[in-house]
């Protein structure tokens, strides 16, 4: 992964702030490295004893990822996914995440992107976590929504393999990241949530992202996502509904 200099030092182009556990947000920053094939250094960090480095790189939020380009940080992964098309417009090994030339496709990307995270990633906890039952249902009834509304943005591309269209855009890698942990939320549970019966596009586009050459470098094993997260459950005194 690293590519010459001192792996921490100043003089390393790119490094990547991430996690010694299994961090989605991270992993989106990874599959856009491997996808524009750019050499980085991973720091992974404890985030149960945050580094020096990490508070000075994210004083504001001290959450990972950061990237840290030719010494200054850049945070927030969706943010860090366009500074990657930015910064490293030429050579790469995939299309721009975003199309350079169309303004509308931009927005539109940018607008799902964030429907990701803000609806879909937003439901988990009250999905799985909900202290009432009532809560758990209303969290997974939004789950499901988000599921169905990102079926119908897939639909749009009228037969194309991606969000992107014909290439992996930001709306696939911003939720391709999240395809590990959804599959072990459905181990834990029991629910499943990529549903080949009531969201076919979309249960496609997750086995066919996961064949990617970037994603089977990048995305770790559901196996080892599940073990994670009983590990932090069982930590927590926590107990997920299902199953
Ligand atoms: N909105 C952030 C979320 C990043 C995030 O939640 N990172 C977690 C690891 S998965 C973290 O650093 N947690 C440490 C903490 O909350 O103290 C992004 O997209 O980068």
């Amino acid at each position: 992964m690293a590519a010459g200099g001192s792996p921490d030092g100043p003089d390393h182009e790119l490094r990547l702030l991430g996690s010694t556990n299994p961090s989605p947000f991270v992993t989106r920053v990874e599959l856009a490295l491997a996808l524009r094939g750019l050499t980085y250094h991973l720091v992974a960090v404890d985030l149960d004893h945050k580094t020096d480095l990490l508070l000075a790189a994210n004083p504001v939020h001290a959450k990972v990822p950061v990237l840290i380009h030719h010494g200054r940080p850049i945070c927030e992964s969706r943010v860090i996914l366009e500074y990657i098309d930015d910064a490293f417009p030429g050579g790469g090994a995939a299309p721009l995440l975003l199309p350079a030339d169309d303004p509308l496709a931009r927005a539109t990307a940018r607008f799902w992107a964030a429907y990701v995270d803000d609806k879909f990633v937003a439901s988990w906890r009250p999905a799985y976590l909900g202290k009432t039952e009532e809560e758990r249902a209303e969290g997974m009834k939004q789950m499901l929504a988000a599921v169905e509304a990102l079926e119908g943005a897939l639909a749009l591309q009228e037969g194309k393999p991606f969000f992107g269209g014909d290439a992996v855009g930001l709306v696939d890698v911003t939720l391709g990241s999240l395809i590990p942990r959804t599959r072990a939320n459905e181990a834990l549970t029991g629910t499943k949530v990529l549903d080949a019966a009531r969201t076919p596009l979309l249960a496609a586009w997750a086995e066919r992202f996961g064949e990617l050459d970037a994603a089977r470098k990048v995305l770790p094993a559901v196996g080892d996502v599940v073990e994670y997260l009983e590990t932090r459950l069982r930590r927590s005194n926590l107990v997920v509904a299902g199953k």
